[in-house]
């Protein structure tokens, strides 16, 4: 049985998850992070030493990074599904996985963190405001992308369209301002009808 390390409101362990049921692959998945601690102990670390979640842990083979994470399940239990053979494809589903941590992630925690994690009266609003504009103008990238496909890599749902798809959605559900992305919402929409996305990453903000 396969297991998965950390807290279900954990985006990077919702892609792991999500990747999973995706691949139809049998596995469970235990708190870790967060209120649930752990990460420090010398167990956790031996298996992920940046003590960060998720971890996934198949036989002998431990992954962390939850893109690393992805793509080891696409590649190990999807091939030419989640993980397409062609490499031209696939470098389109990479390239916005690499997009997802190097570009939107920087902007996007201070401002989940601030309106999500952190009490009224200490949020920095100016920064989270400030934020907030760049992550539209990220997002605005994602959107003209989407313009000319269904999804990230091309007429169909691969393993791109997880990293992008569970950063955005927890993009459209904060209440901050946003730019028309009339693309991204479309293919939201078609994520949404996927029970996988139903059950992992569409879940109150917590
Ligand atoms: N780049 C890493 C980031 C992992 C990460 O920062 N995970 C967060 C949760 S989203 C974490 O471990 N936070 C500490 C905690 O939950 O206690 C990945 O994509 O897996």
């Amino acid at each position: 049985m396969v297991t998965v390390w950390g807290r279900k409101n954990s985006v990077n362990v919702q892609k792991a998850v999500w990747a999973l049921e995706e691949a139809g692959v049998p596995f469970e998945r235990l708190d870790a992070g967060g209120e649930f601690g752990l990460l420090d102990t010398e167990s956790y670390g031996r298996l992920n030493p940046n003590r960060r979640i998720p971890t996934l842990i198949d036989g002998d083979t431990v992954v962390w990074e939850s893109n690393a994470v992805t793509r080891y399940v696409a590649a190990k239990w999807s091939e030419g599904d989640l993980w397409p053979s062609d490499p031209a494809e696939r470098a389109l589903a990479d390239m916005w996985m690499d997009w997802v941590l190097t570009t939107v992630m920087g902007p996007l925690i201070p401002v989940f963190w601030g309106l999500v994690r952190t009490p009224p009266d200490q949020r920095d609003m100016a920064l989270i405001s400030e934020r907030a504009i760049e992550c539209g103008h990220v997002f605005q990238i994602l959107d003209a992308a989407l313009a000319s496909r269904d999804y990230i890599g091309g007429d169909r749902f691969t393993m791109g369209d997880i990293p992008a798809g569970a950063v955005t959605w927890r993009y459209l559900n904060l209440h901050i301002e946003r730019p028309e992305l009339l693309h991204v919402a479309d293919w939201m929409d078609r994520l949404e009808k996927r029970p996988a996305f139903q059950k992992h990453v569409m879940l109150p903000l917590t």
